[in-house]
Parts: structure tokens; sequence; C-alpha cells
């Protein structure tokens, strides 16, 4: 528990947010809800935090106090637009539950529409979904007094056809349902119906999307032998009947998944949540890999990378340590007097570690800054593209920064004319005498 806290500590004091995976480590987050409005890319998650003081035997269960919401800005960064709703602003709410689950925001004839469960104070349920309705994708929204009504259960997950149709699914347990919802997105439209034909298994975290003419029905699916995976189903109508597929992502680990899927700029992305950086399966954070599809339509299954999504460009802070690939070298929290994150470690002779998708633009870039720091002065570093043996775009030497734990920028001019979205590799050549070169947290091309 102590070693946990000072990790969590560590990440709660982190200010930087970054495209790569986890995506954000500012705060913890979970359930993340992608949707692409105007063009951008919003993301609406819940948020885990520890029990308040006192209450912490209440708290083997989730600790869940309200909504933060994202958005993308320069393919690079995620900008956190801070509180949507805090719990006990919900007007129908219960108090001091921390119970506010898995929500979802989305558009309709230009107005965002935010929906999320939370306890009710007349007790009538574990969770009624509740919604609020906005100018903004970020809020500020205008909360209704009650609940929707005929509507009981957890994860709401929205969605609205090509003929204008909203609809909403929802629960949490053997079962999941779907109901139409009115013109005026805030009661349904006819009683809630079973999705139908799922395999037998806990089921929640209802997310449908449409792609081409299929309609998925995605959810996190519990088996008995495996724990939480995202599965799916498909259907030629948003309410069914489905045919189950299959799995989309396997089982993470003994914790939950939620997911949801947008295509963005072209591309198809699966968000989840993790908890690999707290190692606590309450405290959560939220990450994003593109998902490909195969001929038939099928989902090839995805597998959790720490690259994630997102284009660096010039400017960008390339998180170097969220690699593709790493060969020789290791990965670590950074130390010293730098805010906190990881650092690429131990860099024996010829240990390599690649970035992919780095956008040069048209060649302006001039130099390459690289946050380093060094115990020894023999050796160097090396920048390639697309491999270890790649065209050799800049050249460090190993500068004693006064220790392995203090940090200093160092800049190069780059070697050659760099185009276009590249793969970056970072080669470290050790000397003899050294058995390693350099701790590298950060590149910036400029
Ligand atoms: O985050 C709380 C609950 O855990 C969500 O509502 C479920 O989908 C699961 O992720």
């Amino acid at each position: 528990m102590k070693k946990l806290s000072l990790t969590l500590i560590i990440l709660l004091a982190l200010k930087t947010v970054i495209a790569q995976n986890p995506l954000v480590t500012h705060m913890f987050t979970a359930d993340p809800t992608a949707r692409v409005h105007n063009g951008k890319l919003y993301i609406y998650p819940s948020s885990d935090t520890y029990p308040p003081a006192g209450r912490e035997a209440e708290f083997p269960r989730f600790c869940m106090p309200g909504y933060h919401a994202f958005s993308l800005e320069n393919g690079a960064t995620w900008k956190d637009h801070g509180w949507i709703l805090k719990e006990n602003d919900v007007p129908w709410g219960d108090k001091d539950t921390y119970a506010m689950w898995a929500p979802d925001c989305i558009e309709k004839d230009g107005k965002y529409y935010y929906y999320f469960p939370a306890k009710p104070k007349d007790g009538s349920s574990f969770r009624r979904i509740g919604v609020g309705v906005s100018d903004s994708p970020t809020g500020p929204f205008e909360w209704e007094e009650d609940y929707i009504k005929g509507v009981s259960g957890i994860d709401p997950g929205l969605f609205i056809d090509d003929d204008g149709t909203p609809y909403l699914f929802f629960g949490g347990g053997k079962e999941l349902f779907v109901a139409p919802l009115k013109a005026n997105m805030k009661e349904i439209a006819a009683e809630p119906k079973l999705v139908e034909h799922l395999p037998a298994g806990y089921k929640e975290a209802s997310f449908m999307f449409k792609r081409d003419s299929i309609y998925y029905f995605t959810y996190a699916h519990v088996f008995t032998d495996e724990g939480y995976t995202i599965a799916y189903a498909t259907a030629d109508n948003p309410m069914g009947p489905f045919t189950y597929v299959g799995k989309m992502m396997d089982n993470l680990g003994n914790g939950t998944n939620h997911h949801s899927v947008v295509e963005y700029e072209g591309k198809w992305i699966l968000f989840y949540h993790w908890w690999e950086i707290s190692g606590y399966n309450k405290l959560r954070s939220m990450r994003a890999d593109y998902i490909e599809f195969k001929n038939d339509g099928s989902v090839k299954k995805v597998k959790p990378t720490l690259r994630g999504i997102g284009t660096p460009t010039l400017g960008d802070t390339i998180q170097i340590d969220r690699y593709n690939e790493i060969s020789g070298a290791q990965t670590a929290f950074v130390g010293g007097n730098e805010p906190p994150g990881w650092m690429v470690c131990e860099t024996k002779m010829m240990s390599h570690v690649r970035f992919n998708r780095v956008d040069f633009g048209d060649g302006q870039a001039q130099k390459i800054a690289a946050r380093i720091a060094c115990g020894q002065r023999v050796g160097s570093f090396e920048v390639r593209l697309n491999n270890s043996k790649g065209k050799l775009i800049a050249e460090f030497p190993a500068e004693y920064t006064g220790g392995w734990n203090s940090w200093k920028t160092v800049e190069t001019t780059l070697l050659e004319k760099v185009e276009g979205v590249q793969d970056l590799v970072v080669v470290f050549k050790a000397d003899w005498g050294s058995d390693k070169v350099v701790n590298l947290n950060w590149l910036v091309i400029q």
C-alpha cells in the first residue's frame, strides 16, 4: 500500500497530458466514451479517486465523484476541460455516494446531451440515468430535475441512427437493454427491449456504432474462465436481432474494461481503460489504440500498446518511453526534479527504442532537442528513421549532466531534411567502460 501511495502521489502531481497510453496521468479516468463533434475528438470518461477520509472501509468498491471532459488538441495533447458534473449537483441524486459510473455525451441537432448514472435519493434503484443539455460539447449543461423514467441501470450508451432516431442502450448484469428515445432525448419512446442472442455471462458497457451498413453492438462480457473482455455482436438494425461475433479485446487483468469506438480522421479507434499505472483496479486510466476491420466487417482483436494513437508534429513532446518497440533498454519513472513521467533507461550498447508516426511536415524542421540525464561521459545516441540501421538524422554525444537524475535539454542540428510522417528510432551507442549511455525522457523536433 505504501508503494502504491507513492506511485499515486507521483502520478497525481503530473500535469502533462499526452496522446500516448495512458492518455492522461494527472488524474484517474475510466469508462472513456469518445465522440467526434464537429471534426474534433472528445472523451467523456468517469473518474476514479481515493475514498474520502474516514470512509475508506466503505470503498473496496469504486469511488467516483463525477466527470471531466477532454478534447484532443493538435493531434497530440489532451486538454482537460475540468468538471462537467459533480455528484452533489445531480438534482435527483443521493449525496456523497461517489457513484458516478460510466457516462456518454452525444450531439443531436446542434445540442449536446450528456447521460450519466447516479444513485437516486428516492432509493428506487441501484442506479438511474440522468441527462443534461448544452450548446457546447463541454458544457455547461442544464441538468434535468429528474432521472429518465422507465430506465433503471448503469452504463448509458447512446446511438443515433441515420434516420435521426436516438437509442439508449444501458444495463449491467446478465442482460442489457435498448430503448428508442423521443426526439427531446429525455424520455424513452417505447419500453426497453432486451438485447437478445448474447452468450451467457455478466455484461455491461453497451456501446453501439455503425460502419458501412453493419450495426455493431459492443459491450463488456465477463467470461468465467477469463474475466472482463470487450465483445461484440452485429445486426442490420439498432434493436437487433443480433448475432454474437466474438471478442475485440481480450482480458487485461483482474478488473473491469469499458470502451467506445469512433472513427476519427479516417481511422477507427478503440478507447478503453486499464489500471497498469496505479496497479489497483479501482484507480484506472483511459487508453486508446487503433482498431482494424477485416474485409468481411469483423473486427481484428485489439492489442493494448503504450504508443497509442496520435501523430506528434514539430514542437510536440515525443514521449519516447511510450514506444512501439524497445530492445536492450528499459523504461522507468523519471527521477530528480523532472516533472513526473517515464524515461528510457538502462540504455546498453546498441540498444534502441522505436516510436512510430512523427509528422515532420514539409521538411522545415532544423533541430532535435532531447531531455537527458547522464552520469558518465562516453558514447552517443543517434536518431534514425524507420529502423535501427535506417537513415541517420541526428547524433548526440553522451554529455555528463551531473548524474543519472540531473536533467538537461540538449539540442543538435538535423543532418538531413526530413519530410512527412516517419518512424523514429533512437539507437544508443555505448563505449568500452560504460554500461549505459543516457537516460532519455523526451524528444522535440523543432
Ligand atoms: O466504472 C464503474 C463501472 O465499472 C462502469 O460503469 C462499468 O462499466 C465498469 O467499468
